[in-house]
C-alpha cells in the first residue's frame, strides 16, 4: 500500500467536499486528487520515479501538499526541509541525501544559486517566473491541465516515502527513512484512538515539513475524509477567532502555541464560544503540568498530550476519555506500539524506575539513510532506542511518564535543536575560543538557546549581537542562541568534560 493511494481512495469516497480551506480557498477532494494527478505527471516529465528523492524547501503553501502526494504516488521519496534553513544547511540535505530535484521559490533559488550550481541539483521553482537555470514549474503544469497521470502508486510497503532529517547528538544529522508502512500504520492508530471522522474539521496552524504538522495533521485529517482549515502561520488571534466562525472540532500545537493561546485569551473582551470543539492536541515537547492546568480553567478543555518522534511516529497518547488526560504524563502505548523501559545495562527495569524507553511496532522507520553503522547504534534486539528517559506507572496501568533525555537535545518552540550543531558553528568564528550551547527555561519556547563562549585573545570588545548575527547566516533562526554570554573558562569535571549543568545553574534566571 502507498501512502498516497490512502488518500486517493478517501478522495474517492469523499469527492466535492472540502478537504482544505487554505487562507479562505477551498479544494475539495476532487480538486486535490485531480492535481495530484497533474503534478505526478510533471514529476515524471522530469525523471521522478520510484526511490527517486526529492526536496522542497518551500513556504506553507497547497503547492507542498500536492507535490509531496504526486510524489509518493509515483514512487518519489519526499525530503521536507524545514523553510527556515540557511544555504549551508540546504546543501548538506541535498547532497546527504543525493536528491534529484530540489523544489523552491524564485527567492530561495537566488539565495541558494552559487550552492545549486556548485552541488548539480535540478531545481524546478513554483512561482511563475521564468528563472534562468531553473525549471518552471508552473509553466509545465498548465500542459498538463487536461491529461493527468492515472494513479498507479509502485511502491511496497517498506518502501521509503519520506527521508526527515534529524540532528545528531554528535556529527552529521541524520536522515531518517519512514516507509508508507509506518505513515499508514501510525495514520490509522491515530484515527481509532482520536475518534476521528469525516465530521471533524481540523485547524491546522503548523508548519508543513514536520511529522507534527504533515503527517499526523495533515494526512490524519485527508484520510478520514475530514475537512482542515489551513492558516499560513500561526496567529493566536486569528487561531481563536478561526476556531468558532468555521466551527472547528480539533486542533494541534505544540506547547508555545498553548501558551500563546493562553496570553491572548487573558487579553479577549469576549470569550470564544468553544461549543463546536472537541480536541485539542498537543505534542512534539514537554506540556507543563500549569499550562495544562491554565487551559482548562480557561477553555474547559483537557489538553490531550501525546508523545512523538520523526524516527517513529506517535508513540504513546493519553485517552480520548478526558478523564483519562493526567498533566505530565503522555499516556499510554498506541495500539500498535510496544514499549520497554531499560537500565544503563539493558536489562528491563522494575516497573516504576526510570530508564531508556525502546520502541517497537509498524511505526518505527526502517534506518538511517546511508549509516548502517548508526543505525545498527539505534535497535537492540530489534527495538528502537528514543534516548527519551521515562517510566511506566505500575498502580496507573503502565501509564507512561517522560522525566529526561538521554540525548543532548534542547526542544524550543517544538523544533529540536542539537547543541553540538550550534557549538560547530560558533566554533568557526574567528572572536571564540571555545563555546558550549545549553537549553534554559523559557516561559514562550519551552527552552532556549543559550550559549556560553570563551573569546579569543583580542576580542573583549566584540558584541554579542555579532555573533548571533554569524550564526543566523549559517543556520535557521530558531537554532541560534537567542543570548550570549562570555565567561573566562567552561567549567570542566576531572576527566575535562564541560559541566553544562553548571552553566544551566549559573544562567538561570
Ligand atoms: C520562531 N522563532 C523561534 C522559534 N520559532 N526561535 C526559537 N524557537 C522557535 N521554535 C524565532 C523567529 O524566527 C523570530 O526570530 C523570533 O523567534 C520570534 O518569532 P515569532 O514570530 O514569535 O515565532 P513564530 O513564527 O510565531 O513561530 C513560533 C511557533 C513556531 C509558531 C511556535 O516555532 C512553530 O510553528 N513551532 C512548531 C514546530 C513544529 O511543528 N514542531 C514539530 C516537530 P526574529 O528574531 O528573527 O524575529 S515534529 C516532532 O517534534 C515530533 C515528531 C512530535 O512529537 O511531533
Ligand atoms: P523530533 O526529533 O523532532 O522528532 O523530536 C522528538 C523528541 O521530541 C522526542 O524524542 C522527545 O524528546 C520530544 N517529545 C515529543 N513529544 C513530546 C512530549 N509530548 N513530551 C515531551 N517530549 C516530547
Amino acid at each position: 500500500m502507498n501512502l498516497a493511494e490512502k488518500i486517493h481512495q478517501t478522495a474517492i469516497s469523499y469527492g466535492d467536499k472540502p478537504a482544505i480551506v487554505f487562507e479562505g480557498i477551498s479544494y475539495s477532494f476532487t480538486n486535490i486528487d485531480k492535481e495530484v494527478g497533474r503534478y505526478a505527471s510533471v514529476l515524471k516529465q522530469l525523471g521522478i520515479g520510484p526511490g527517486i528523492r526529492v526536496a522542497f524547501q518551500l513556504d506553507k503553501c497547497m503547492e507542498f501538499i500536492f507535490l509531496h502526494l504526486a510524489n509518493l504516488s509515483i514512487g518519489g521519496i519526499t525530503l521536507p526541509l524545514n523553510s527556515g534553513y540557511q544555504t549551508d544547511e540546504v546543501e548538506y540535505f541535498l547532497s546527504d541525501s543525493e536528491s534529484s530535484l530540489f523544489v523552491t521559490d524564485s527567492k530561495r533559488y537566488h539565495t541558494h544559486l552559487p550552492m545549486l550550481e556548485k552541488i548539480g541539483v535540478k531545481v524546478a521553482v513554483i512561482n511563475n517566473e521564468t528563472v534562468t537555470g531553473a525549471v518552471n514549474l508552473r509553466g509545465l503544469l498548465e500542459k498538463v491541465s487536461t491529461v493527468t497521470e492515472q494513479h498507479n502508486f509502485p511502491t511496497g510497503d517498506d518502501d521509503v516515502a519520506v527521508i526527515c532529517y534529524t540532528s545528531g547528538t554528535t556529527g552529521r544529522s541524520k536522515g531518517a527513512m519512514i516507509t508508507h508502512r509506518n505513515l499508514i500504520a501510525n495514520m490509522l492508530d491515530l484515527k481509532n484512538i482520536w475518534q476521528w471522522t469525516e465530521n471533524d474539521i481540523l485547524l491546522h496552524i503548523l508548519p508543513l515539513f514536520h511529522v507534527h504538522g504533515l503527517f499526523v495533521a495533515l494526512h490524519g485529517s485527508l484520510y478520514a475524509g475530514s475537512t482542515v482549515i489551513m492558516h499560513e502561520r500561526f496567529e493566536p488571534d486569528r487561531t481563536w477567532r478561526t476556531m468558532v466562525e468555521e466551527n472547528c472540532t480539533m486542533m494541534m500545537g505544540v506547547p508555545t502555541v498553548y501558551q500563546r493561546l493562553m496570553n491572548e485569551w487573558d487579553k479577549l473582551p469576549a470569550k470564544p464560544d468553544l461549543s463546536s470543539m472537541r480536541v485539542f492536541i498537543s505534542g512534539s515537547a514537554p506540556l507543563s503540568i500549569n499550562l495544562f492546568a491554565r487551559f482548562e480553567k480557561a477553555t474547559g478543555f483537557r489538553l490531550l498530550e501525546r508523545y512523538g518522534m520523526t524516527e517513529t511516529g506517535m508513540n504513546t497518547s493519553n485517552t480520548y476519555d478526558p478523564t483519562g488526560r493526567k498533566p505530565g504524563s503522555v499516556g499510554f502505548p498506541l495500539p500498535g506500539v510496544s514499549l520497554r523501559v531499560i537500565d544503563g545495562e539493558g536489562k528491563d527495569v522494575v516497573p516504576g524506575e526510570i530508564g531508556e524507553m525502546l520502541l517497537k511496532g509498524d511505526n518505527v522507520f526502517k534506518g538511517y539513510w546511508q549509516m548502517p553503522e548508526k543505525t545498527k547504534e539505534s535497535f537492540v534486539d530489534g527495538w528502537f532506542r528514543s534516548g527519551d528517559l521515562g517510566y511506566q506507572e505500575p498502580d496507573d496501568e503502565m501509564r507512561v511518564y517522560l522525566s529526561g533525555r538521554a540525548k543532548e537535545l534542547i526542544i524550543s518552540g517544538g523544533y529540536n535543536v542539537y547543541p553540538k550543531e550550534v557549538e560547530t558553528v560558533l566554533e568557526t568564528h574567528a572572536a571564540v575560543k571555545e563555546c558550549a550551547v545549553v537549553g534554559l527555561f523559557d516561559e514562550d519556547f519551552g527552552e532556549k538557546v543559550t550559549a556560553a563562549v570563551v573569546l579569543q585573545d583580542g576580542f573583549d570588545e566584540i558584541n554579542p549581537a555579532e555573533i548571533i548575527t554569524f550564526c543566523r547566516s549559517k543556520l535557521a533562526v530558531f537554532k541560534c542562541p537567542k543570548t550570549i554570554h562570555f565567561i573566562d573558562e567552561l567549567p570542566r569535571n576531572a576527566m575535562g568534560k564541560i559541566q553544562k549543568n553548571q552553566l544551566v545553574e549559573r544562567y538561570k534566571r
